[in-house]
């Protein structure tokens, strides 16, 4: 029964793990992610199989005979089922939990200097501070540069909302009241798409932005090109906030 198991679940992983589910990666904790995606296919595909293998196992095996009216045999427990059903499902998901651990350390891990980015969500548009005196402020664009870790800054104006960029793979609540940091290191210069990923009303699904990932030189230029202030208003609701990584709008320099 295990050699069964063991070859419909190589089986199942050699079609699925093959699959690239998350597209495109364009940050540095794009293929931590997406190797822990791949782990965890086969580690599903493991549990299906073994069940799919039982049950199989159970149908052809205890199948009643023709013309069998008879009850079933009243069945008390087994311990050695009841431990090995205890103990291996225990085994696999602290091992998932002490593997996603790690790599969300990882992926977190604070960079030198990393530049600080206000991101502002409400229904139904994303806009976005620079740090700096200036506070520059850019509407449904945002810039930032290649291969330096950026730490966004989370705001929500009016109810949740979510950050995402599936090149980049993570995605962050934007909630009422706190303030949360989401960090990512781009890799890959290119055009991408910011997406609201959390349902906030009508307009949730137009709800995105324009994201541009390019040279530093020519980030900075982009930055000094932008006119616009952060509003008196978006900076009321951070110093509102209850909940914050403390860092001042305008700290971690362009
Ligand atoms: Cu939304």
């Amino acid at each position: 029964m295990l050699a069964a198991t063991i070859v419909l679940t190589a089986v199942i992983s050699v079609v699925m793990v093959p699959i690239s589910w998350n597209g495109q990666g364009a940050s540095t904790a794009a293929a931590p992610i997406d190797r822990l995606l791949d782990v965890m296919i086969v580690l599903s595909a493991f549990v299906f199989s073994l069940v799919m293998v039982m049950l199989g196992y159970a149908l052809w095996r205890f199948k009643a005979k023709p013309g069998d009216e008879s009850d079933g045999e009243p069945i008390h427990g087994n311990t050695r089922l009841e431990v090995a059903w205890t103990v291996i499902p225990t085994i696999i998901v602290l091992f998932g939990a002490g593997y996603s651990w790690a790599v969300l350390n990882d992926i977190e891990e604070k960079a030198p200097n990393p530049l600080t980015v206000d991101v502002f969500s409400q229904q139904f548009a994303w806009s976005f501070g620079y740090p700096g005196k200036e506070m520059a402020f850019s509407e449904g664009e945002l810039h930032v540069p290649l291969d330096r870790q950026v730490q966004f800054k989370m705001h929500a104006l009016d109810v949740i909302h979510s950050f995402w960029v599936p090149e980049w793979r993570i995605k962050k609540d934007n909630v009422p009241g706190i303030t949360t940091t989401a960090i990512v290191t781009p890799d890959k210069v290119g055009t991408y798409q910011l997406v609201c990923t959390e349902l906030c009303g009508f307009g949730h699904a137009a709800m995105r932005a324009k994201v541009v990932v390019e040279p530093p030189a020519e980030f900075r230029k982009w930055v000094a090109g932008l006119d616009e202030k952060i509003p008196p208003a978006y900076l009321e609701t951070i110093r509102q906030d209850t909940e914050t990584d403390p860092l001042p709008v305008g700290a971690g320099g362009a």
